[in-house]
């Protein structure tokens, strides 16, 4: 068993699509153990994405992160980390297999419904943004 960290985005909450993203996961046999609704700030949206500091959509990424509700959650099952990454499918929704989420619900790449951690030690610094091991359950 292991864990990931995933994030239901603004456009995908703001469509109504929360239920069936949910319902997905648990479907696909990983356990929602932590999940909750929040507004994040700029700030936050910022240190979240702190890898992708330098890269030129930054200011646009982490404004639209902060721009409406998400749902965070932690994910856990087997091999969570990868097996989230291909239900979710490629970043780019024109890309992404046929079946799995951005594919079917995706606006475009910015507005990508959902993120998965990219590995392990994502995950686990993910997770530890959002939730303390006491919400984790
Ligand atoms: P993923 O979410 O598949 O791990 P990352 O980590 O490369 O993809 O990118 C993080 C987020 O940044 C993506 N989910 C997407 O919303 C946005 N993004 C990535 N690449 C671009 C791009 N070329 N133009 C605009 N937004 C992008």
């Amino acid at each position: 068993m292991s864990r990931t960290f995933a994030i239901i985005k603004p456009d995908a909450v703001e469509r109504k699509l929360t239920g069936i993203i949910i319902d997905r996961m648990e479907r696909e046999g990983l356990q929602v153990v932590a999940l909750k609704r929040l507004h994040m700030t700029k700030k936050q949206a910022e240190g979240f994405y702190a890898e992708h500091k330098a890269r030129p959509f930054f200011a646009s990424l982490t404004g639209y992160m902060a721009s409406g509700p998400c749902y965070v959650a932690a994910l856990e099952g087997e091999n969570a980390q990868p097996r989230w990454r291909d239900i979710m499918g490629a970043t780019n929704p024109e890309q992404a297999a046929p079946g799995t989420i951005r594919k079917e619900l995706a606006v475009d790449l910015e507005k990508n419904s959902v993120h998965g951690s990219d590995s392990e030690t994502s995950a686990a610094r993910e997770i530890a943004y959002f939730f303390s091991e006491l919400e984790i359950v």
